[in-house]
């Protein structure tokens, strides 16, 4: 089945916007929906499996652990880390950057160290960091983006000299789609002596992500962009980094031993999840892995790319009408744009009466909005369910929205 069909395997994609009025979802960027397979895995895993992981001896306790393990080995696969302890399940990619501020950075920088942000990064990618500068008295770089949308090389190599100690970029911009040459930014970060995170949040779920071939340290992604669930995401970091630092958050699980002495620390990868994990969602991102890895993210990426290179042929077309970022070649299935004379949200509501769903706003990344002198844009954002016939009905919908405000 090609991917221009696999729209059936979504039960939501099937349902009207408003009576009579069929949906055209254009808002995967902020959560994609979630195919059958996956309401499935998780529907079952709570009518027949369900018990707390890790701790019992009986056979449900045995046969949810299973699923739930089961599932950190499904990522570990899907993103070629070298062991299932580098997979870290957090709450969100928010939690898994945040861990790395509160653990790594907190026992690796001092005041006075310097790290490199960019101008493009979501707020997940910029506050956890404004927060320990203010704390531990950190300096902040941030790398310019250019017209075009693309980080400012020459800028990055600049700010590479004055040797700070982490560099922290996302790998795909949420609002301008750029997709971002992270090996080469990782080799000259890490030839300078900086570690290097990435925010895959909106890489992981459209194109094939090599941890092992991008040569970075850390990796924050959530489930709920890739076809799974909401309440569950992944920090990826080499082991030898794991192992050293301290741990995050305290509780059951985490530990091996405790006494009214002290604690030692459990093994990776549960040594950073303290509590009773997000069980059933890990088992609908295992389900949602399955998924993707059937469909193969070759295929997925090559699908975007045709879509975002047909749209922006599109949108072009509209008078009036400006998309952000660089051109179809280097950027992912997003448009963000503004249409002359007609506010962001204005445009997202007649768009709505149509049934058709995109974001207006600054998408958590308002110093990039800033950079462009735009307090929000209009953002249609592509997944593997969606079609041409999703981009027509959006051009449609604009000449609509241009009729209103004409
Ligand atoms: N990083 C990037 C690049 C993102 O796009 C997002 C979410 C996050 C981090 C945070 O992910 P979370 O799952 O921890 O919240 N981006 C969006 C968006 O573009 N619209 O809504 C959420």
């Amino acid at each position: 089945m090609p991917l221009s069909e696999r729209a059936s395997d979504f039960p939501i994609l099937a349902r009207e916007a408003h009576p009579g009025v069929p949906l055209t979802f254009l808002d995967s960027g902020a959560s994609s929906q979630k195919p059958e397979s996956v309401i499935q895995a998780m529907d079952e895993y709570y009518r027949l499996h369900h018990a707390n992981v890790h701790r019992g001896i009986h056979v449900l306790a045995e046969e949810a652990t299973a699923l739930y393990e089961g599932s950190r080995d499904k990522v570990q696969r899907f993103i070629n880390a070298k062991t299932r302890k580098e997979i870290i399940f957090t709450r969100n990619a928010t939690e898994a950057i945040n861990l790395v501020a509160y653990s790594w950075a907190r026992a690796n920088l001092k005041a006075g160290d310097r790290i490199v942000l960019t101008e493009m990064e979501h707020h997940a990618n910029l506050v956890p960091w404004q927060i320990l500068a203010g704390q531990i008295d950190l300096s902040i770089d941030y790398v310019p983006v250019t017209d075009d949308g693309l980080l400012d090389q020459e800028a990055f190599n600049r700010l590479l000299a004055r040797e700070p100690k982490l560099v922290a970029f996302t790998h795909m911009s949420n609002v301008l789609g750029t997709i971002n040459p992270v090996e080469s930014l990782a080799q000259r970060a890490h030839a300078a002596g900086a570690k290097v995170l990435v925010d895959g949040a909106q890489s992981v779920p459209h194109l094939p992500v090599d941890v092992q071939a991008l040569g970075a340290d850390f990796l924050a992604f959530s489930a709920h962009k890739m076809c799974g669930p909401t309440g569950i995401g992944v920090l990826w970091a080499r082991q030898d980094l794991l192992e050293a630092m301290p741990v995050f958050m305290g509780g059951g699980d985490m530990i091996r031993k405790v006494t009214l002495a002290g604690f030692k620390p459990n093994d990776l990868p549960h040594k950073f999840e303290a509590g009773t994990p997000a069980i059933a969602e890990g088992v609908g991102l295992g389900a949602a892995v399955d998924y993707l890895s059937a469909l193969g993210m070759q295929a997925v990426a090559a699908h975007e790319r045709e879509l975002i290179a047909y749209a922006l042929e599109r949108l072009e077309e509209v008078p009036g009408l400006r998309v952000y970022g660089p051109s179809a070649e280097q950027k992912g299935g997003v448009a963000a744009f503004t249409l002359e004379g007609v506010h962001p949200h204005d445009i997202a509501q007649v768009l709505d009466r149509d049934g058709i769903a995109v974001r207006a706003g600054h998408h958590c990344a308002q110093p990039l909005h800033e950079r462009f002198d735009l307090a929000a844009t209009a953002r249609a954002s592509f997944y593997l369910y969606n079609t041409r016939e999703d981009v027509d009905r959006l051009i449609t919908g604009l000449y609509r929205v241009k009729q209103v405000f004409a």
